[in-house]
């Protein structure tokens, strides 16, 4: 389908487009379609911006991958097929490695997965050997690399499930988790929640890290409920808002 870029919603029917592509193609998982169908409505609320808890999660996170011994990007299908190229900037900017790690693991997804990741420009992707475990994650997603999530000391997760998200908490490990819901568990287990859209915050995490984001202290906490209290100014129900609910101008 060919979409004009003059169409109110192109930015996000081109992502659904790329999603259903990646479903076609057997990179993104059938589930992945639901999971980006939260993610837009979440999105929407949001403005379709970054908003500033965002902005400020993204440059806490640039300062902790900077900053890190051995950072690594986990990657699974709908991360892959909306934002490789992105993956592999903010690789380079932090020098960090490259997993694939899937919540519905299998061999051939995996290899599409690292030569979408490969063809834009990675030279070397971590998954296929998966040779460690998660410990407490019973099944195939436990499974990882010791070259790779294992010894990471930050470990970022775009679309993460809450219950890895919280084995890896409990292993040490600093994680850095994008997720547009503010409620999820992973949201919740998180050591910095970014609540923005992994398009706009895996280039945003490059930007801040190349310019040299300083390490500070976080409250995750309070960062979430800033993202809440962003969203329920959107959503209140009165005849004279107390500020500009759409600062970027309202989505189509
Ligand atoms: O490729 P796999 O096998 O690892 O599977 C990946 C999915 C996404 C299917 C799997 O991790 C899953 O089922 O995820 P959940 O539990 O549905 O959670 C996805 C979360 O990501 C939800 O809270 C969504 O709001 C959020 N989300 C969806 N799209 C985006 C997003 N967050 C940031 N950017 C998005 N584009």
């Amino acid at each position: 389908m060919s979409i004009p870029p003059s169409h109110p919603r192109y930015q996000s029917l081109r992502m659904r487009e790329k999603i259903a592509e990646g479903v076609t193609r057997g990179i993104v998982h059938p589930t992945g379609l639901i999971a980006h169908g939260r993610g837009e409505a979440y999105d929407y609320l949001l403005g379709e911006q970054t908003i500033s808890p965002a902005a400020k999660a993204e440059r806490a996170a640039a300062a902790r991958m900077v900053n890190a011994s051995h950072p690594v990007i986990s990657v699974n299908g709908n991360t892959a097929v909306l934002a490789s190229e992105a993956c592999v900037e903010l690789a380079d900017a932090t020098n960090a490695a490259l997993e694939v790690n899937l919540f519905h693991r299998s061999e051939e997804r995996i290899q599409k997965i690292v030569g979408l990741l490969e063809e834009h420009g990675a030279s070397q992707v971590l998954g296929m050997d998966a040779d460690a475990r998660i410990p407490g994650l019973d099944h195939d997603r436990g499974q990882c690399s010791s070259e790779g999530i294992a010894r990471a000391d930050v470990v970022l997760v775009p679309l993460e499930d809450g219950d890895r998200c919280q084995a890896l908490r409990a292993m040490d490990k600093t994680v850095i988790a994008v997720d547009l819901n503010p409620l999820s568990r992973t949201a919740q287990a998180a050591s910095v929640t970014i609540v923005d859209n992994v398009v706009r915050a895996l280039p945003a995490i490059a930007r801040y890290a190349r310019q040299g984001a300083a390490m500070e202290p976080w409250d995750n906490h309070a960062c979430l409920q800033e993202c809440r209290a962003a969203m329920c100014r959107l959503l209140r129900l009165s005849d004279e808002p107390e500020e500009e609910p759409y600062p970027g101008g309202q989505p189509g």
